[in-house]
């Protein structure tokens, strides 16, 4: 009877988790204002169900897009009768998936044979979370996990809080995995996270820091979601909650925080993924933030980690208009690349959210700023489109070890230049 149960659980989940044979993705670049319109007026058609894997539109930067394999006649001869170039940047996303389901697959089997875990690979929710309690068992004098909140469908959401004593000292906050399917940023938190811990009493610079400011580090800030894009649809990045009114559920967390809220670059469509749910803070995986970062009332610092385009970005979003702090910022993201690009020499593009992708309104770093955090940063880490959101596992270590050079940078100038 169990092995029955066992079966069937296992054959429901295979059968309701969407497949993507022979979806592509499109990679199309606008030459002209009059391009630009047409792939706006394309984003409106419901029909062909497009998921966009960028947001804005400009000739400066491509837009990619997966197109359903019964889409894609349709969407290839519109883009040519538009005369819009485009190029094919992932010839069938379910091929991708298989492989990065197979590895994950026997990673699992060697991590339970060897009883360790391997930074290389993909993990699920509970894998991340069962690593999260080893490394604090391993470090308990400096890691704590602090519990701040429950998300919609009643998972807890952790922060790992590096500390060495003192009283709400001052704060940096690190959040990754927002967005649920930018996988590769919940990889390399959980190798930072690592990283902070060996380094700590051995890297001068994270000993110094580590003495006068704690470190809250959120692995996974949307644990739903995240859950989601392994069970159920891979291409998962809102919340989870149900939409009244709509059949389509779940909120873009990173339209949803108080500044500029509704404006430009967000949706009021609920079955958009940019939606930005019925009012700011609605999401209660943000309002747990939020609420965390308002009652400790000390932090200096607040960043961001997105995936993919490789960026380094500064507020504002919700508008063009420069921040007061807008050279120095532009100033530390300058040279924190230059730190993260001296490894692998992967380039990156630094500026603000608007001027360097689009008008994005409900940013978390637009917010946080605007309470008062100076050093409110959002990276974008790899790549630039060869793989986009399916980023191959063997990139995980590379990319987290070039994007904590990035960091540290941010985190020592805010340790030396207290306001
Ligand atoms: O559109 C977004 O929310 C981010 N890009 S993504 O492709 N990862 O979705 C960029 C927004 C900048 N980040 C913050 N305001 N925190
Ligand atoms: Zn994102």
């Amino acid at each position: 009877m169990k092995l029955y149960l066992a079966v069937f659980a296992l054959l429901a989940a295979v059968h309701c988790e969407e497949q993507f044979n022979g979806d592509q993705v499109l990679r199309i670049q606008a030459e002209s204002e009059s391009h630009t319109e047409v792939l706006k007026e394309l984003k409106k058609n419901v029909d062909w169900e497009l998921d966009f894997w960028t947001h804005g539109f400009s000739t400066e930067r491509p837009v990619d897009i997966r197109v359903p394999n019964t889409s894609l006649c349709a969407v290839k001869d519109f883009l040519r009768e538009n005369n819009i170039s485009f190029t094919v940047m992932i010839n069938n996303v379910q091929e991708l998936l298989d492989k990065e389901r197979a590895e994950m697959v026997n990673n699992e089997g060697m991590e339970r044979e060897t009883k360790s875990f391997v930074f290389a690979a993909y993990h699920n929710l509970e894998t991340i979370y069962a690593f999260m309690d080893t490394l604090v068992a391993s470090h308990p004098n400096l890691i704590s996990k602090v519990n701040i909140g429950s998300s919609y469908e009643n998972r807890p959401m952790y922060a790992l809080k590096f500390s060495t004593g003192g009283v709400s000292r001052p704060a940096i906050w690190v959040d990754a995995g927002i967005h649920a399917r930018e996988w590769v940023t919940q990889a390399s938190a959980v190798w930072i996270a690592n990283k902070i811990a060996s380094d700590y009493g051995v890297d001068p610079s994270v000993t110094s820091l580590l003495g006068q400011m704690d470190i809250y580090l959120m692995i996974v800030t949307n644990p739903d979601g995240y859950a989601f894009t392994h069970t159920n649809n891979r291409m998962w990045r809102k919340t989870r909650s149900v939409n009244l009114g709509s059949s389509c559920r779940g909120a873009d967390p990173n339209r949803n925080w108080d500044a500029g809220f509704g404006g430009t670059g967000a949706s009021k469509d609920p079955c958009s993924d940019s939606y930005h749910g019925p009012y700011a803070n609605s999401e209660v995986e943000v309002k747990n933030v939020v609420d965390l970062i308002k009652g400790h009332g000390n932090f200096k610092s607040f960043i961001s980690i997105h995936s993919y385009s490789q960026l380094l970005m500064y507020p504002y979003g919700y508008t063009c208009a420069d921040i007061p702090d807008q050279s120095e910022l532009h100033a530390v993201g300058t040279a924190a690349i230059k730190e993260l690009t001296s490894l692998y020499n992967t380039r990156y593009q630094v500026g603000s959210i608007c001027n360097i992708i689009y008008t994005a309104s409900g940013g978390s770093i637009d917010w946080t700023y605007n309470i008062g955090i100076k050093y409110s940063f959002a990276f974008e880490l790899r790549d630039t489109g060869y793989y986009g959101f399916l980023l191959p596992a063997n990139q995980i270590i590379p990319t987290a070890e070039e994007t904590w050079l990035g960091l540290k940078y941010i985190m020592g100038y805010v340790r030396d230049h207290p306001y």
